[in-house]
């Protein structure tokens, strides 16, 4: 993936409009503030002018649109919901949903990078960093300075991360780093990576790996049919020595790496309702526009189903998404709660592009609409931050009390 250098002249800008509007059937809106509609409004606009001409080209030619995440910083989708005092936006987690909705609503591989940034690199590093840490990374990677990437997932260990074997000894003046991990989103170009491995006594860490430090290597992983215009690679240790004071000092074990993911999946949770509203709205129009038999296929009952079971299934996500949002706000919501909201919504805006792309015929299946690279992106999205079926068990175990995993 020639994802760097990337010029931005390499990628075909389209001159198709984007017709974008938001759906809104249940006058969500009234439920947020001037400052949500605002922000939400200018993440909008930039995806309208900066991502929607070039993300079809991008995916169809594997290409990370590397030029853009200038844009994504400067509209705050860098750790939007951490203090400003570390050059964060400072804002609630339903400015945080509303920005990865309409940056996923251009593409899941742009909210991927986002998401990764914001939850997984800089949220650790806030909640469990010393404050040397919080300010030597936070301002640089809130600006896009810095890109990080999040290792957890190893090839032997995706689901069951508790199994890692990425390791770290003490070596007196340094740790010594060694192990993989595996499908790591941003790892090819990141200049840091928040690795979880384990200590001489088994106990699962968090270290900060800076690219260039010795015996570490990001390789790529290649020939993905989804999320194609996000970069995926590997995160190899050979001896890599970790100076001391990367150690992320205030957390040990599995619930670090877990406690990140609530964000992460929190966010996932809204911005697949962006990828969920682009098809609906595409739909739509198609189904207007397009004639058969004599009349618009929207006038059909079999269209009418489809498109009338989308606008429910988009509207009772939005109003879990806003109420789980509220919950975050108050410091209330549970990793539960959120294994609901992620799995719902992915599912439902993985349906959704389905059926979309049925209403649009052949069309649909061509790079002129959405659908099509939003369903092999959301094929991913439910598989990462934990796939379906562990999302399922996390809430099977809320239920009953009984562990499935074990
Ligand atoms: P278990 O024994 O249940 O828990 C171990 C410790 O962790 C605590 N804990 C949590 N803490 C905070 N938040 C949560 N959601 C937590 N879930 C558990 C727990 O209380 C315990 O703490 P302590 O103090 O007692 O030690 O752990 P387990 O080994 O049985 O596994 C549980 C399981 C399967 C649910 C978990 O491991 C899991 O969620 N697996 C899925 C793995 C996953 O989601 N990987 C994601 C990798 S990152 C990624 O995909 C990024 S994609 C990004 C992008 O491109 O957008
Ligand atoms: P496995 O765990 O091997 O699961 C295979 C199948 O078995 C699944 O259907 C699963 O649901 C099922 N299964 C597993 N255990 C059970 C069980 N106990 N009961 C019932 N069914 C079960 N990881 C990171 O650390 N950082 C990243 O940035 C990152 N980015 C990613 C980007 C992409 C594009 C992709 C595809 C993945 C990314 N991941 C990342 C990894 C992702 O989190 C894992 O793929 C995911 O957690 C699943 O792990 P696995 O692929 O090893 O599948």
């Amino acid at each position: 993936m020639p994802y760097f250098p990337n010029p931005e002249e390499q990628l075909h800008r389209s001159a198709k409009q984007d017709l974008f509007q938001g759906t809104d059937f249940y006058a969500i809106d009234d439920l947020l503030t001037e400052e949500h509609i605002l922000i939400r409004n200018t993440v909008r606009d930039w995806v309208k002018r900066d991502v929607s001409p070039i993300i079809e080209d991008a995916c169809q030619r594997n290409i990370f649109p590397r030029h853009i995440i200038k844009g994504m910083a400067d509209v705050g989708a860098f750790g939007p919901q951490l203090p400003a005092e570390y050059g964060c936006g400072g804002l609630d987690y339903i400015s945080y949903g509303l920005i990865m909705q309409e940056i996923e609503r251009g593409d899941s591989g742009m909210r991927s990078t986002a998401s990764v940034q914001g939850s997984l690199v800089m949220y650790p590093i806030y909640k469990f960093g010393s404050e040397e840490q919080r300010n030597k990374y936070l301002p640089k990677l809130a600006s896009g300075e810095y890109m990080g990437c999040f290792g957890l997932t190893e090839p032997d260990h995706g689901s069951n991360p508790a199994g890692m074997v990425t390791n770290f000894k003490d070596m007196g003046d340094h740790y010594l780093l060694n192990g993989a991990k595996m499908w790591i989103s941003n790892a090819p170009f990141a200049d840091v990576a928040v690795v979880w491995a384990k200590d001489e006594n088994g106990i699962v860490r968090g270290l900060i790996v800076e690219r260039g430090m010795e015996g570490f290597s990001t390789p790529e992983t290649h020939n993905k049919w989804s999320l194609r215009a996000s970069a995926t690679g590997e995160l190899v240790f050979d001896n890599v020595k970790v100076p001391k004071e990367n150690l992320l000092p205030n957390v040990q074990g599995l619930k670090g790496p877990l406690t990140c993911l609530n964000s992460a999946r929190y966010g996932i949770s809204w911005g697949v309702i962006g990828a969920a509203m682009d098809c609906y709205e595409s739909a739509v129009r198609y189904s207007k526009e397009r004639e058969q038999f004599g009349r618009p296929i929207g006038g059909f009952q079999l269209q009418q189903k489809k498109l009338a079971e989308m606008l429910t299934e988009i509207t009772k996500a939005q109003l879990l998404c806003w109420r789980l949002g509220v919950l975050m706000n108050e410091g209330k919501a549970t990793p539960a709660q959120i294994s609901l909201a992620k799995r719902n919504n992915v599912d439902m805006a993985l349906n959704i592009a389905r059926e979309a792309r049925q209403i649009h015929g052949g069309m649909g299946i061509t790079g002129e609409y959405s659908m099509m690279r939003h369903m092999a992106n959301l094929e991913s999205v439910i598989t990462y931050e934990g796939t379906h079926d562990i999302h399922l068990l996390i809430l099977g175990m809320e239920i009953t009390g009984e562990n499935a995993f074990a």
